[in-house]
C-alpha cells in the first residue's frame, strides 16, 4: 500500500483554530447525518451552538453542506429529546427518569442474568443507521459485543445495501470488495436507482456529488439518469424512465448491445482479467431486446443507445442507490451494472470502478467473506457482511425455543418503522423480550418497548473522525473533530455506556484496542477515543497524522489524494481462477428467477415506490421546523392519468392496498411521476415517539405494504420498491 507523507498543515485558507475556542465564535466540525459527512463551521455563543454553515474551504466537502445539520442544531436543544436516562415504569412508552448509575446497574444485572441462565447467543444488538457514523460508538460497540459474546447483530442492510454486498461476492468472491465509481475522472456515469443530488451520496462519501456529476458534462461526457420518477438528479442530467423492478431487463438489454458490437472482445481487455466472459456473452445474446425492452418499459432505440454510450466511452461508472438494492432482483441488478462495465474494460481503471483508500480503513481483510453461513434463527434469513436482517429479528425473539433472542441492545434504530413488513410483528416481539436497552436522541417507535432508555450525544456533542467513511471517499482526505458544546443534560457517549456496562458486568473494558486499554489501565484511567484513532492512524499508509494534529492544525482537514489506487480492486481476488467472475451461480440463479418471474395479475395494476425528500433523514428529521415546517403534508406522488382512472383529485385520499396491507394517504398529481408508478416518502406512520411535530404531522408507513415472506433471493433484502399495489380512492 502507498505510503503519503503528511502535507505541511493546511494548504487551504484555515478557519479558525479550534484551540482559541474560548475566545471565539467558530469552530470547525464535521457532519455525521449521512455518508456525505461534510465539514462545517459552527457557530458558538459561549457553550451554546447558534448556527452551523458549510466550510467552504474543507478539503473533503469543498465547501458543500445541506440544511440537515442545521435541522440537528434545533434537535439538539428540542424538548422533545432524551436528556435523562429513564426506567420504564409501565406500559409501552412510559417511563420514569433516574441516574447514570441506577440505569447501568439495571443493564449490566439484567444482561448478566440473561447470559448466565441462557448464555450469550441469547443478547442481540440491534443497530440502526446513525451509530454508522459515530466512530467510537461503532468501536467500543464491537468491543462491547466482543466482551459479552454477542454474535447476533440485527441491522437495517437488508432495507439498504444487502444486496450490493452479495453482488461482491458473487463478481469478486467476497463481500467487503467494494467498487468505488471514480465520478470525478469518468466519461460517463449511469445513475440508477440513486437520487443523488437529493440523497446526497450513498456507498461513496462525496458531499460533491453534484459537481462530480457535472464534471462528467463538462468532459464531453454523459450522465444517464434511469429512475422510474423524474427526480432533481434525473432532471438535471438524461433521464431514462424505467418500470420499477426491471432493471435486469434494461441492464440484460444493454449488455446485449455491448456484447454484439464487434469491439467488445477487445475493450474488456483494458480493465481487469474476467472469467466466464464467453458464457455471459452467450447467455446476454439470448436475450431479445425488445423483450427486454417491453418488460422494463423503456424503449429499445434508447437501450440500444446506453449500449453504444459503453461501448464508445473512453471510461464509464454505473452509481447505484437504494432503487437498485431494495427491489425483487436486487442482487441481480447489482452483478448487472458492473457486468457492463467488465465488458467494456471499466473495473480497475481509472474512470471506472476504483478500490477506495484510507488513512484508517477497516473493511475486514479476510479475504473471502461469504453471506449466509451464518442465518437468523426462526426464518434462515442470510446474515450479509456481519449483518442480520431486522426484518428477520421479531420471529427471533417470539418462536419458542432454547435459543431465542431474550435481551437487545438497541442503538440508533427504529425498526418499528424502518424494517419490511416487520414493524407490527416486531412490536408484539419486543414485549416478550426479558430485557432491552436503548441508546438514542430520542424515544421513538421502536426503543419505547425498552426497559431502559439511555440519552446518548448528538454528533455537535462528540469527538469524532471518519472511521467507517474513510473508504467511500473518491478523493481521500483526513479530518477530525472535537466535541463542539457540552453534552445537553445529561447525555453521554455511547462507547462511555459500552465500557461501563460491561464493566459492571465484570468483563473489563469494552475498549476494541486490548492492548491499549491496558496501558491505560496500569495508570488507572480508560483509553480515549482519540487514543484509539491514533493508534488506528499509525497502522495506516499515512505517517505522523494524529487525531490531536488533525482537530489543532487542520480544521480543514488534508488532502490525501486526489485519485483512487488503480489495481487494488481485484488484486488477489479469492475467486477460483483470480479473475472477476461474470457468469457466477448467483447471476445464473437469478437469471433463470428473472425470466421465470412472472408479474401479478390486473388486481395490482400500480407499482410502489420510495422517495427521500430534501432534508429528511429516514425516521428521525420529521421534528426539527426547519426541515418540515409547519404547512408539510405528507403526500403521495402519481400520474395524472393514474388519479383519473381511481377517480381522485390533487389532495384528495386514496387507500394503497397491497397483498401485505394498507395504508391511506393524501395524493399529490406530479408530473414527473411515470404513469402506473406510486412514490411514498419512507420513514413516516409515527406514533408513540417522543417526538410531538413528527406524531402531529399525518403521515403513514408505506414499510407496512411491504411483504414480510416475499424478499430478494439472494441478500435477503425486503422488497421495498416495485410493489404491486392498487389504489381506491377514499370518501369521507
Ligand atoms: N420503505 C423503505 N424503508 C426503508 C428505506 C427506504 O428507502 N424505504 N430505507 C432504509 C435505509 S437505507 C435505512 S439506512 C434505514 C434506516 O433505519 P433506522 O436506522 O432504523 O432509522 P433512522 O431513522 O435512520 O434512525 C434511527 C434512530 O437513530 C436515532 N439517532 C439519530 N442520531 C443518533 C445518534 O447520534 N446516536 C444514536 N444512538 N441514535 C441516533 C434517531 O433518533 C432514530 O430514532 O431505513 C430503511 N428503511
Ligand atoms: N434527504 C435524504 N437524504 C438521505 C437519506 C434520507 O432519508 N433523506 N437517507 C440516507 C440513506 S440512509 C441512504 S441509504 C441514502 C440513499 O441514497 P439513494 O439511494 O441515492 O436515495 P433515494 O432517494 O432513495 O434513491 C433511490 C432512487 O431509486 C428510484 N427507484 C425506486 N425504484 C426503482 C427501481 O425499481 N429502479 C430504479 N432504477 N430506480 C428506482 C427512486 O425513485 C429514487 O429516486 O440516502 C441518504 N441520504
Ligand atoms: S449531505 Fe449529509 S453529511 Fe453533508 S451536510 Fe447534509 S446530512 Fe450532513
Ligand atoms: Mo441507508
Amino acid at each position: 500500500m502507498p505510503t503519503v507523507a503528511l502535507p505541511m498543515p493546511s494548504s487551504l485558507p484555515v478557519a479558525r483554530n479550534p484551540i482559541l475556542r474560548e475566545k471565539t465564535t467558530s469552530v470547525s466540525t464535521y457532519c455525521r447525518i449521512c455518508e456525505a459527512c461534510c465539514g462545517l463551521i459552527a457557530e458558538l455563543d459561549g457553550d451554546r451552538l447558534v448556527r452551523v454553515r458549510p466550510n467552504t474551504a474543507h478539503a473533503h466537502s469543498r465547501g458543500f453542506s445541506c440544511n440537515k445539520p442545521q435541522g440537528l442544531v434545533e434537535l439538539t436543544y428540542d424538548p422533545d429529546r432524551i436528556t435523562t436516562p429513564m426506567v420504564r415504569s409501565g406500559g409501552p412508552g412510559e417511563f420514569s427518569p433516574t441516574t447514570w448509575d441506577k440505569a447501568l446497574d439495571i443493564c449490566a444485572a439484567k444482561l448478566s442474568a440473561v447470559r448466565d441462565e441462557f448464555g450469550p447467543q441469547a443478547i442481540a444488538n440491534l443497530r440502526g443507521n446513525p451509530p454508522f457514523f459515530e466512530s467510537a460508538g461503532f468501536l467500543w460497540g464491537l468491543g462491547f459485543s466482543a466482551a459479552l459474546g454477542i454474535s447476533r447483530n440485527y441491522t437495517i442492510n437488508a432495507e439498504d445495501g444487502a444486496s450490493r454486498l452479495t453482488a461482491n461476492e458473487a463478481l469478486y468472491g467476497d463481500v467487503n470488495r467494494f467498487p468505488r465509481p471514480d465520478l470525478w475522472h469518468t466519461d460517463l456515469a449511469l445513475v440508477i436507482g440513486a437520487n443523488p443530488l437529493i440523497a446526497r451520496s450513498t456507498r461513496v462519501s462525496e458531499p460533491q456529488s453534484r459537481e462530480a456529476l457535472d464534471s462528467v458534462v463538462a468532459r464531453g461526457g454523459r450522465v444517464l439518469v434511469v429512475d422510474p420518477r423524474r427526480t432533481a438528479t434525473a432532471e438535471r442530467y438524461e433521464h431514462i424512465s424505467i418500470r420499477p423492478g426491471t432493471d435486469p431487463w434494461f441492464l440484460m438489454g444493454v449488455c446485449k448491445v455491448i456484447c454484439e458490437n464487434h469491439q467488445m472482445p477487445k475493450l474488456a481487455q483494458r480493465g481487469a482479467a474476467i472469467s466466464g466472459i464467453d458464457e455471459f456473452v452467450l447467455l446476454a445474446k439470448s436475450f431479445d431486446l425488445d423483450e427486454c425492452a417491453a418488460k422494463c418499459g423503456v424503449e429499445r432505440e434508447a437501450i440500444v443507445d446506453v449500449g453504444g454510450a459503453f461501448t464508445k466511452a473512453a471510461s464509464a461508472v454505473v452509481y447505484g442507490g437504494t432503487g437498485t438494492c431494495a427491489q425483487r432482483f436486487g442482487t441481480l441488478t447489482n452483478i448487472l451494472q458492473d457486468t457492463l462495465l467488465a465488458l467494456t474494460g471499466n473495473i480497475d481503471r481509472p474512470g471506472g470502478l476504483l478500490a477506495g483508500w484510507a488513512a484508517i480503513d477497516l473493511t475486514p481483510q479476510t479475504p473471502g467473506v461469504k453471506s449466509g453461513t451464518r442465518r437468523s434463527r426462526a426464518e434462515g434469513r442470510p446474515e450479509v457482511g456481519g449483518g442480520l436482517p431486522s426484518a428477520g429479528l421479531a420471529a427471533d425473539i417470539a418462536h419458542p425455543g432454547i435459543d431465542r433472542v431474550r435481551a437487545l441492545v438497541i442503538r440508533g434504530n427504529n425498526s418499528v418503522l424502518t424494517s419490511g413488513g416487520g414493524g407490527k410483528r416486531l412490536e408484539a416481539a419486543l414485549e416478550k423480550l426479558d430485557f432491552s436497552v436503548a441508546m438514542d436522541l430520542y424515544m421513538n417507535e421502536t426503543n419505547r418497548y425498552a426497559d431502559v432508555l439511555l440519552p446518548v450525544t448528538t454528533m455537535y456533542e462528540r469527538d469524532d473522525y471518519p472511521v467507517t467513511t474513510g473508504n467511500m471517499q473518491l478523493r481521500p482526505t483526513a479530518y477530525a473533530t472535537r466535541a463542539v458544546i457540552s453534552p445537553v443534560g445529561d447525555a453521554r457517549d455511547a462507547w462511555w455506556v459500552f465500557d461501563e456496562v460491561s464493566r459492571r458486568m465484570g468483563l473489563g473494558g469494552s475498549c476494541p484496542d486490548k492492548e491499549l486499554q491496558a496501558l491505560a489501565e496500569a495508570r488507572g484511567e480508560r483509553p480515549t477515543p482519540a487514543e484509539v484513532i491514533d493508534r488506528l492512524l499509525a497502522r495506516g499508509p499515512v505517517k505522523g497524522l494524529t487525531f490531536e494534529e488533525l482537530v489543532a492544525n487542520h480544521p480543514n482537514g488534508i488532502r490525501l489524494r486526489d485519485t483512487l489506487p488503480v489495481g487494488k480492486l481485484t488484486e488477489n481476488l479469492p475467486t477460483e481462477d483470480g479473475g472477476v467472475q461474470l457468469y457466477s451461480l448467483q447471476l445464473r440463479s437469478e437469471v433463470a428467477r428473472l425470466r421465470a418471474y412472472a408479474e401479478p395479475d390486473a388486481t395490482w395494476p400500480l407499482r410502489l415506490i420510495g422517495r427521500r425528500e430534501k432534508g429528511s433523514q429516514n425516521t428521525w428529521m420529521h421534528n426539527s421546523r426547519l426541515v418540515y415546517p409547519d404547512g408539510y403534508t405528507f403526500a403521495a406522488h402519481i400520474h395524472a392519468a393514474d388519479a383519473d382512472a381511481c377517480g381522485v383529485e390533487d389532495g384528495g385520499e386514496v387507500r394503497l392496498v397491497s397483498a401485505a396491507g394498507s395504508i391511506v394517504v393524501t395524493v399529490s398529481i406530479q408530473d414527473s411521476m411515470r404513469q402506473g408508478v406510486v412514490s411514498v416518502p419512507n420513514g413516516w406512520g409515527h406514533r408513540g415517539g417522543s417526538w410531538q411535530r413528527a406524531n402531529a404531522f399525518r403521515g403513514s408507513n408505506s414499510n407496512e405494504l411491504v411483504s414480510h415472506e416475499d424478499v430478494e433471493a439472494v441478500a435477503g433484502m425486503s422488497i421495498l420498491n416495485g410493489i404491486p399495489i392498487r389504489m381506491e380512492r377514499v370518501t369521507s
